[in-house]
């Protein structure tokens, strides 16, 4: 009598070498894994499966002529486009159907949160896209999640659809396993190639099964095997390590601001102890965290040890570690308003009836990308508190950007013009070479003040210059007298 896996095993050695794939997804991280695994020499071919959707359908025939509909600027992707549907080696769907032709198929699909108050995630995409490769699932199939998802989600929820579309049973009829991705907008390619791969698989086979996929595509990176469990904590747990290093420093400069010194004196102190085995990876301090991907992972990861633990032993009544962090960063907005309502005092205004110039919407530096911007939470304050809101930021586009604020100006002059205060949020190159005297002409204020959340001004210039400073972990200039 065969065990579950040892069927599983002769079915693989009978399909042989991995040569149809299938990716669903077509984004950011389906489109360039799609194109990687089409220039495997091995591979026939492989398909990009796309809901021909009224929001994402144009991009199925864009791509089968060999045409990125990925915005921004992603090095090699056009070109390994235009190769693999040249070669006929790639092309766009929306025919589920093909399915059954892969012998392995990866789900790319994103995991957004619903909403952003109770933290749980929208599996609605990837429910859809589990059910449309469960009803043309054959046997001997590899699947692979590669979105981030809440530890448990692979054995758990997604084993469960597929196996209930398909009629089949994972770890006996075909393999299934997690292999997070860890891509980057702007170096997708180089991320894939280069980044070590997590590969878990529900078991042994699936495991190899997916190593067999993925080792082929990497130039730099490793693959590292391991269970499918363990893949979906090592994702989430990344970032929320990420997470943890930066609220560290965050909650350190809100001490020195107290303690009246420099943080940055202090960073530069902490990061000079280095040698054998001595590791202080302490980050930069800022005006809160952003992105898609701190901003949730710790709650997944949260939550999987909800789902998936059993008995946790933890201090009794202590919250955990890591969504304390997660407030502290959540705070630091916070911390930018009352900034801003110490500088503005210091020039007998309040927040009730002044301008506040906002420097900086997307939640990183040089970047367009805004999503979950700590800039939000900051002007959603400030306009609460009586204030009027100008925001400037030079790459986040208007036109196209769907986190992009109503009014946005790409105009400096025009936001600085009658701005009571500066309040810088990303730290633009942009910023870094603003002349204080020329913003405070602009601003016709005599008293103006200016609030650096990312360390891009010079506090002595501003200072001199007229303004009132404040700046996040700066305690040796925040209580600088006026000029
Ligand atoms: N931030 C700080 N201080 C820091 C670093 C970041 O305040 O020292 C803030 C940024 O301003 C931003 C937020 O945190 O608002 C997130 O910044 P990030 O550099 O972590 O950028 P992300 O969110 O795009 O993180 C991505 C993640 N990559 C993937 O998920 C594949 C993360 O795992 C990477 O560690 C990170 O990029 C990276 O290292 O670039």
């Amino acid at each position: 009598m065969q065990t579950m896996t040892e069927n599983l095993a002769t079915l693989i050695q009978k399909r042989g070498p991995i040569r149809r794939i299938g990716v669903i997804g077509m984004g950011y991280v389906g489109i360039p894994a799609a194109a990687l695994f089409a220039d495997v020499a091995g591979v026939e071919h492989v398909y990009g499966f796309q809901r021909d959707s009224a929001s994402s359908g144009y991009k199925i025939a864009m791509l089968n002529r060999g045409e990125s509909p990925l915005k921004g600027e992603e090095p090699g992707l056009p070109e390994l486009l235009g190769k693999v549907v040249g070669a006929g080696k790639f092309s766009c769907t929306s025919d589920f159907a093909k399915v059954a032709e892969c012998d392995a198929v990866t789900l790319a699909i994103q995991t957004p949160f619903a909403d952003k108050k109770d933290l749980l995630p929208d599996f609605t995409p990837l429910v859809e896209g589990l059910r449309n490769v469960g009803r043309h699932l054959t046997p001997g199939t590899l699947v692979v999640l590669e979105s981030t998802i809440t530890p448990g989600t692979t054995a758990g929820m997604a084993r469960e659809i597929l196996e209930a579309e398909s009629g089949l049973v994972a770890g006996k009829d075909f393999c299934l396993a997690h292999a997070p991705e860890r891509v980057m907008v702007g170096r997708l390619l180089r991320n894939i190639r280069e980044h070590d791969r997590i590969v878990g698989g529900i078991d042994e086979v699936s495991t190899r099964r997916a190593v067999e996929l993925y080792a082929p595509v990497l130039s730099t990176g490793e693959v590292i095997p391991m269970t499918a469990t363990a893949a979906e904590v090592t994702k989430t747990a990344e970032n929320t390590f990420r997470d943890l290093q930066i609220a560290a420093v965050n909650q350190l400069a809100l001490y020195c601001e107290a303690m009246g010194i420099n943080v940055y004196d202090v960073r530069a102190g902490v990061a000079s102890l280095e040698g054998e085995g001595i590791t202080r990876a302490i980050l930069w301090p800022g005006a809160g965290v952003g992105g898609h991907c701190l901003t949730k992972d710790t709650y997944h990861l949260e939550r999987g040890v909800q789902v998936l633990g059993g008995e946790l032993d933890f201090p009794a009544g202590r919250e955990s570690l890591y969504t304390l962090a997660r407030g502290i960063n959540d705070f630091m907005p916070e911390h930018m308003v009352h900034l801003t309502e110490s500088a503005l005092a210091q020039a007998g205004k309040c927040l009730a009836g002044s301008k506040i110039a906002l420097l900086g919407w997307a939640f990183i530096n040089d970047s367009d990308d805004a999503r979950n911007t700590p800039a939000e939470p900051f002007r959603d304050a400030a306009l609460a508190a009586g204030a009027e809101v100008a925001v400037h930021d030079p790459w986040v586009d208007p036109a196209t950007s769907p986190d992009a604020p109503p009014g946005l100006s790409r105009d400096l002059e025009d936001v600085f013009a009658g701005a009571d205060a500066v309040v810088v949020f990303a730290g633009h190159k942009e910023y870094r070479g603003l002349v204080p005297e020329q913003v405070k002409e602009v601003s016709g204020s005599p008293h103006p003040a200016v609030v650096d959340g990312r360390n891009v001004v010079d506090p002595d210039a501003w200072i001199a210059a007229g303004f009132a400073y404040r700046g996040i972990g700066r305690g040796d200039k925040n209580g600088h007298t006026p000029q």
